[in-house]
């Protein structure tokens, strides 16, 4: 298994749109480990391959403690949703910035697992504000978006800031 490095806002490969998985076979699963690393080690509780530079339709959830109850969507879509809830949400790639986004409070969402088989899950509250965070980064949209242009304008001058602050102890 290998620990990927997650891309930090506002790098511009954040942005990009993925593509479908085609098949879904040893690469992929591989892909899932390295990424079930990753997200752990971070510590995160969801992960999307566009974070980690990979732009193929692929996101990981896990919010357990135990950090033992993986679930993986290859190709999620989203075929209901209702209501709507408020949560003050984090992501990998712009650390220690938590801010409230409003999202949907019930999706049902369809997607394969790692093993090509299609499932359909029912998913509120935290799963499923986490669920819709991880598909947003698959159309290239970070959560930052969703916030005024003043407060977005001041996390991208602290990340920059941030990022050059470590390449310099590097
Ligand atoms: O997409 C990501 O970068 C992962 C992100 C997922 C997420 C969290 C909260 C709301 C929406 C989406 C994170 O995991 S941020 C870190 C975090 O929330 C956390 C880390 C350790 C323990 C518990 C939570
Ligand atoms: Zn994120």
């Amino acid at each position: 298994m290998a620990l990927l490095n997650i891309l930090n806002y506002p790098d511009p490969r954040l942005h990009t749109v993925a593509k479908p998985v085609a098949e879904v076979n040893d690469e992929i699963r591989q892909l899932v480990k390295d990424m079930a690393e990753t997200m752990y080690a971070a510590p995160g509780i969801g992960l999307a391959a566009t974070q980690v530079d990979r732009h193929i339709q692929l996101i990981i959830i896990d919010l357990s403690k135990e950090k033992n109850a993986l679930r993986v969507f290859i190709n999620p879509k989203i075929i209901a949703k209702h209501g709507e809830q408020i949560y003050e949400e984090g992501c990998l790639s712009v650390p220690g910035v938590y801010e409230e986004v409003t999202r949907a409070e019930t999706i049902t969402v369809e997607a394969l697992d790692e093993h090509g088989k299609k499932f359909r899950l029912d998913a509120d509250g935290l799963l499923a504000v986490c669920i819709q965070h991880e598909m947003d980064h698959l159309l290239g949209k970070v959560f930052v978006e969703y916030l005024s242009t003043l407060k977005r304008n001041r996390i991208r001058t602290k990340m920059v800031k941030h990022l050059r602050e470590k390449a310099r102890a590097l």
